[in-house]
Parts: C-alpha cells; structure tokens; sequence
C-alpha cells in the first residue's frame, strides 16, 4: 500500500532561515515553494532522492497565523518533526483502505497537496502520535 517515504514535514518559524540552514548543512536544493491557504501553511519542498517509486523530500513548513495546524503545533510543542507523508499509488483507495481499519481520517476527502500532490491526513492519536499524510502524486 505505501511505495515510499514521500517527505517529512518539518514545522518551524522562519522557513527562509530553515531553508538556508538545510542548504549548507546538508547540501539540499529546494525544488519547489507555494503557500497553501487552505492548509496554513508556507512551504518549501528539498529534494533528498530518487528511487524506484519516486522522490523524496524534507518539507519545511511555516505557519501562516498562529491558529493553523502548524502554528498550534509551534505554540504547543516548537520546531521539529510535524509530519510524516507516505507515497500511495491511489489516495482515495487507501483512505478507504485505512479507515475500514478504524483509523481516523481528518479529511474526507483528498486535498490539494504540496507540487500537485493529492493529499489526506490520518489522526496522529490513530497512528501512535505520528501525524501521517498519504500523498498521490504523479511526479517522480
Ligand atoms: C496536533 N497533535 C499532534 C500534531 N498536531 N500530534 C502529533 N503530530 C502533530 N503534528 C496532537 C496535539 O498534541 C494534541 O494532543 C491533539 O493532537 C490535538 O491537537 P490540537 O493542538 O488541539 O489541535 P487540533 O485537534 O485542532 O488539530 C490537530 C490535527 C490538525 C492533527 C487534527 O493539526 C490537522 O488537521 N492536521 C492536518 C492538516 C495539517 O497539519 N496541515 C498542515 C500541513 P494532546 O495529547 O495534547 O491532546 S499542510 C501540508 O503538509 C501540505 C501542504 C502537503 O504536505 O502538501
């Protein structure tokens, strides 16, 4: 059901400052910038690799006001892991996969996500703390 480790959300306060931070520390370039009003969110994708059933990415994420999901996340706990978003090959498929399981879904139905993604979010109290998202996406 999951091909890959799509990217890793990474909550923080100042994206500019964080992107530069990932690009000298760890030579990453970033592919991608959008603000997703929808979600909240200022976002930058870095590329990290490639493999067989897609690329991944670390996801820096900054809040658009304080009571957005990341903003909340900021306030409560500070910079660090938000999320986790795992490569579907049909998100549809596997939310309804998933919550036949019993696991929450926070959205009822797929989202726009970051580069064209089609994204849904499961309940981090479902899934052991983790907030995870399930990404279908057609870029590789
Ligand atoms: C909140 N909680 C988390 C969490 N956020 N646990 C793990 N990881 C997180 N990221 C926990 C809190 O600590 C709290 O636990 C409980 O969940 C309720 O949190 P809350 O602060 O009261 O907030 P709620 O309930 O209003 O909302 C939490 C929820 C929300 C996860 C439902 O943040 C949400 O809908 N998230 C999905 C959308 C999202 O995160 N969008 C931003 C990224 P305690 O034990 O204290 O009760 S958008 C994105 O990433 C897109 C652009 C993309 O990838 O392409």
């Amino acid at each position: 059901m999951l091909l890959r480790i799509d990217h890793v959300g990474i909550a923080c306060h100042n994206l500019e400052e964080k992107i530069e931070f990932y690009e000298s520390t760890f030579g990453l370039v970033v592919v991608s910038r959008e603000v997703n009003e929808e979600q909240g969110v200022r976002e930058a994708m870095l590329h990290v690799a490639d493999g067989d059933s897609g690329a991944s990415y670390i996801q820096l994420l900054e809040p658009l006001h304080p009571d957005s999901a990341v903003g909340k996340y900021l306030s409560k706990r500070g910079e660090g892991v938000h999320h986790i978003g795992y490569g579907v090959p049909d998100v549809a498929k596997a939310m309804a996969d998933i919550g036949a399981k019993g696991v929450r879904l926070i959205d009822e139905r797929p989202r726009h996500g970051s580069m064209g993604a089609s994204i849904a979010f499961l309940h981090p109290k479902d899934v052991g703390g983790v907030l995870t998202e399930l990404v279908e996406t057609s870029r590789h």
